[in-house]
């Protein structure tokens, strides 16, 4: 494979390259992942940063079909959308992808945008590494929006809050006159929160909802990173494509107001610390599970400790040695 050739045209705006760059990342091949690297690498002074949108909610509030409206109406006014979605769940429900391709049937074949389903994989570490690669790939690529959809279960919502600038919190209309079981946690994460399905016969529930968040959010919190009329809670229909551009103006006056007093830089600064310091981890505990030598290793002091011929401790001790991270 030409890597050379494979920048250039990643440079140039071709999808179909960087549709096959992002399989290259994709890849747990030893040689893909150098040559990966050595992609990422010629790629790193590319132009261009995009604004990157974390989008999230629970399965079948309307994500996909928000990201289909809410990208034909960015690509409308003349940016380039690149889509990423990251589902832990994907690898079981192998489905969901197609349902999503089939939901953002406009997008997909608009030739600014571009679209790209979760990778089937499980390690939520992996998946991380991996996305963030492609978002870096998508910015060379001369994206300049890069929507990052991810559903509502497990750390899949911490970690996409960590390699965005803007989170968003797509809610569907509560029933009641109850707050749906939202985390306390997911709320804290969210910039915004747009009710979806504010249309029809949901529409006062949706409204009902929206108020409920937004006094929710203000009781909840309070963080320097926020102007003063900030988190909101809005409503929008994804299906009849309303409130969208009102919600693309909150995102652009609070990524705006971040960049003016430094919190859009210093969160990014924050997140290059956070990822470094997990790749550490992460690369320390795969030698620990994959290097044969230190599964052996690990066996043998594991047997020992078993048979009382050496203490916790001292095999503890051994091995992070071994390892090169002597207590
Ligand atoms: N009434 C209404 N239905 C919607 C809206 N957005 C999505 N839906 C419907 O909700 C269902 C789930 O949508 P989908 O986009 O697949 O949700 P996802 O699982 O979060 O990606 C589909 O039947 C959509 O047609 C909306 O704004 N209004
Ligand atoms: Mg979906």
């Amino acid at each position: 494979m030409d890597i050379e050739d494979l920048a250039t045209r990643i440079r140039a705006g071709e999808r179909r390259a960087l549709a096959r760059a992002i399989t290259l990342i994709e890849s747990g091949r030893a040689d893909h992942r150098a040559a990966a690297r050595a992609l990422l690498d010629l790629l790193a002074d590319a132009p261009g940063q995009a604004l990157r949108i974390g989008l999230s909610g629970t399965p079948g509030v309307g994500k996909s079909t928000f990201v289909e409206s809410f990208g034909m109406m960015l690509t409308g006014q003349g940016h380039k959308v690149a889509v990423l979605a990251v589902d832990p769940s994907s690898a079981r429900s192998g489905g969901s992808i197609l349902g999503d391709k089939t939901r953002m049937e406009r997008l997909s074949r608009d030739p600014d945008a571009f679209i790209r389903p979760s990778p089937s994989q499980s390690a939520l570490g992996g998946v991380a590494r991996r996305t963030r690669e492609a978002v870096s790939l998508c910015e060379a690529a001369g994206f300049d929006i890069v929507l990052i959809e991810t559903v509502g279960v497990g750390q899949s919502e911490t970690m996409v809050a960590e390699m965005t600038d803007l989170f968003i919190l797509l809610m569907a209309p509560a029933g009641g006159d109850e707050l749906q079981g939202v985390k306390r946690g997911i709320m804290e994460m969210a910039d915004l929160i747009l009710v979806n399905k504010a249309d029809g016969d949901l529409k006062p529930a949706a409204e009902r909802t929206r108020s409920d968040y937004a006094g929710a959010l203000r009781l909840l919190r309070r963080r320097p990173q926020d102007p003063p009329d900030f988190p909101k809670a809005i409503c929008v229909s994804a299906l009849q494509e309303a409130g969208l551009s009102d919600a693309w103006a909150e995102m652009q006056a609070l990524a705006q107001w971040r960049r003016e007093t430094g919190h859009f830089e210093a969160r990014r600064a924050e997140q290059a610390r956070y990822w470094f310091a997990e790749e550490v981890r992460r690369g320390l505990l795969a030698r620990l599970d994959h290097d044969p030598a230190m599964r052996a290793r690990m066996a043998a002091l594991g047997a020992q400790v078993a048979a009382g011929e050496t203490s916790v401790e001292r095999a503890t001790a051994e091995m992070l040695t071994a390892l090169g991270a002597a207590p």
